[in-house]
Formats: structure tokens, C-alpha cells, sequence
């Protein structure tokens, strides 16, 4: 049976992009690992995430940084649902690759599925449809362990898309409607700082198929290469690439700081189009450069 879906309402109806906030209950994610120690403290973590204005707080319970090792879905499950339980009223995304996890979590009212993996694990896509969740499909190559061990690409936009649009006809193949599901170009899962740049460059075409897109900056290393700044110093250098990811056609941006997103989000949605010319550095580092 389909949910009540004001979730999926507000972003076909948005004004301006919408905020996802992240909730990492994991000992080692790479900007928030460790930070809550129990799950009441990570509830009222997700609490304050939609205070400040998150449409939906996205719930993790595995590390999915570069290096991080696959752990067993019942740790997976342990670390997520008193969490889930403890949020029961907010809009909430579980972000796992495995059935088994999101069964739980669908169980426990989430309505989206923010899967990182876009479907590796088989049962997930006919899950989703029988649960009449939402589905984020976000591209990686490779797994985490591996996956910025020099990554190369032929040309990033048309594989990413072309991979993207390959799974969400799958999922829809499986029953998951269009309105449902969301794209995402999986910034820095698999890509150098080039890569990341021309998928964002490359949003508004993404965006042109129909589907929401989904952008996470927030925090990530490539924004540490263009600033020299340490995880915990990114915040502007986050909302500046939230400022252009909405610009460029986001829908959602998955954010740590939901308040500096949203004002980013809101500027963007103000700001008249513009004919980009060529920046300060031009031509710009091709994708396949390595910074
Ligand atoms: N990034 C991370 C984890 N999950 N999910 C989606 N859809 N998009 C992302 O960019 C994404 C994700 C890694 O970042 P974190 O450690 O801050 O959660």
C-alpha cells in the first residue's frame, strides 16, 4: 500500500531545494563517526536535524567513506532502529545497501530508501515497490573499501547518467513508481575532485530526465582539496558547493548543517539565470585530471 507522501509532495512542488540532513550512527563516518553515543543522544541529534529545517533526516548505520570494510547487517540493524524508533513522527531515509536493514527500517516508518549501492543487494528494488517507499539511487564505483584507488573514467557524465538511468528503469521495472525515485551522481564515491566538478557542472542535464536529483557535498574531501581545509573547517566551502549544486538544477542536498544549506538553497532558487561564461581558470581541469 502507498504512504501518505508529503515528502514526495514537497519536492515535486518545491520552490527551492529541499535539505536532507544527515544522522550518521556509525563509530567511523568520516565528518560525524563516533559523535553520538547512545541513540538518545542520535535522536536528539535528528530532532534538531528537523528543526533547522531538514524535509527529511537520512539515518545511516555503516560507513560508507573511502577505506570503510562492509560490516554485518544485523550490527547495521542493532546500530539504526532504537534510532528510527526514537524519530517515529519525522520524515526519515534509512541509507543502506542491504534488504535486510531497510526491511527494518521501512518497518519502523521510513519512507525512502537512500541506497548507495543503487540495488546491489537483489531483494531491494521489489522491497521498496511492495512497501510503496521512495528510492535514492546514487551511483559509486566500485565498493568503499576500494573505490579511490585511482578511479578513471572515459567520460563521467555519461556513465554515471547512463548507470543512473539503467537502475531507476530497473527499479521501475520492479515496480517502483517514477514519482518515487531519486537520482543521485554520488559525489566523491569513486571520484577525484575533477570528477565531482564535472558532475556537478553536469546537474542540469541530470536533471532533465525527470527525476529529482540528489547532491551530497557536504563536508567532502574534494572540498578539502580546493580549500586546504580540515573535515570539521569545510562548513563554507559546503555551502558555497550547496549554493551551486541548487543553482544547477539539485533538489535535495544531503547536509550535516541543515540551516547554512537551506539559506544556500534559498539564494540559489532567487538568483536570475545566467549564461555561465568561462571562470577565473579556463578551460577547467577535464574530468579525467587529477587534482
Ligand atoms: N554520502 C555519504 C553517505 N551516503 N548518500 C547519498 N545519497 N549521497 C551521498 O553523497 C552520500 C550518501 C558519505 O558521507 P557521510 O559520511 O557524510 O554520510
Amino acid at each position: 500500500m502507498a504512504r501518505p507522501a508529503p515528502f514526495f509532495e514537497a519536492i515535486a512542488r518545491r520552490e527551492h531545494a529541499l535539505v536532507m540532513g544527515v544522522l550518521n550512527v556509525t563509530p567511523d563516518s568520516f565528518s560525524d563517526g563516533g559523535l553520538h553515543p547512545d541513540p538518545a543522544a542520535a535522536a536528539a541529534a535528528g530532532h534538531a536535524l528537523a528543526r533547522a529545517g531538514a524535509a527529511i533526516v537520512d539515518v545511516g548505520g555503516e560507513s560508507t567513506r573511502p577505506g570503510a570494510r562492509a560490516i554485518d547487517p544485523e550490527e547495521e540493524i542493532a546500530r539504526v532502529l532504537p534510532v528510527l524508533r526514537l524519530l517515529e513522527g519525522l520524515a526519515l531515509s534509512i541509507d543502506t545497501r542491504r534488504v535486510k536493514v531497510a526491511e527494518r527500517a521501512l518497518d519502523a516508518g521510513a519512507l525512502l530508501v537512500n541506497d548507495v549501492s543503487a540495488g546491489s543487494d537483489p531483494g531491494m528494488f521489489p522491497l521498496v515497490a511492495e512497501r510503496g517507499a521512495g528510492l535514492l539511487l546514487m551511483h559509486m564505483r566500485g565498493e568503499p573499501a576500494t573505490m579511490q584507488e585511482d578511479p578513471r573514467y572515459d567520460d563521467v557524465e555519461a556513465e554515471v547518467t547512463e548507470f543512473l538511468l539503467a537502475r531507476a528503469a530497473a527499479a521501475r521495472r520492479a515496480g517502483v513508481p517514477h514519482d518515487r525515485i531519486l537520482l543521485d551522481p554520488g559525489i566523491g564515491f569513486g571520484k577525484t575532485a575533477a570528477h565531482n566538478l564535472a558532475l556537478l557542472a553536469a546537474l542540469p542535464r541530470l536533471a532533465s530526465h525527470g527525476f529529482p536529483v540528489v547532491v551530497g557535498v557536504s563536508r567532502k574531501r574534494f572540498l578539502g582539496e580546493l580549500t586546504g581545509r580540515e573535515v570539521r573547517d569545510r562548513g563554507a566551502a559546503t555551502t558555497a558547493a550547496c549554493a551551486l549544486g541548487a543553482y544547477l538544477g539539485a533538489a535535495l542536498l544531503r547536509v550535516h548543517e541543515v540551516e547554512a544549506a537551506l539559506d544556500a538553497a534559498r539564494v540559489a532558487a532567487a538568483f536570475p539565470r545566467v549564461m555561465l561564461g568561462s571562470g577565473p581558470r579556463s578551460p577547467p581541469a577535464g574530468p579525467g585530471a587529477r587534482s
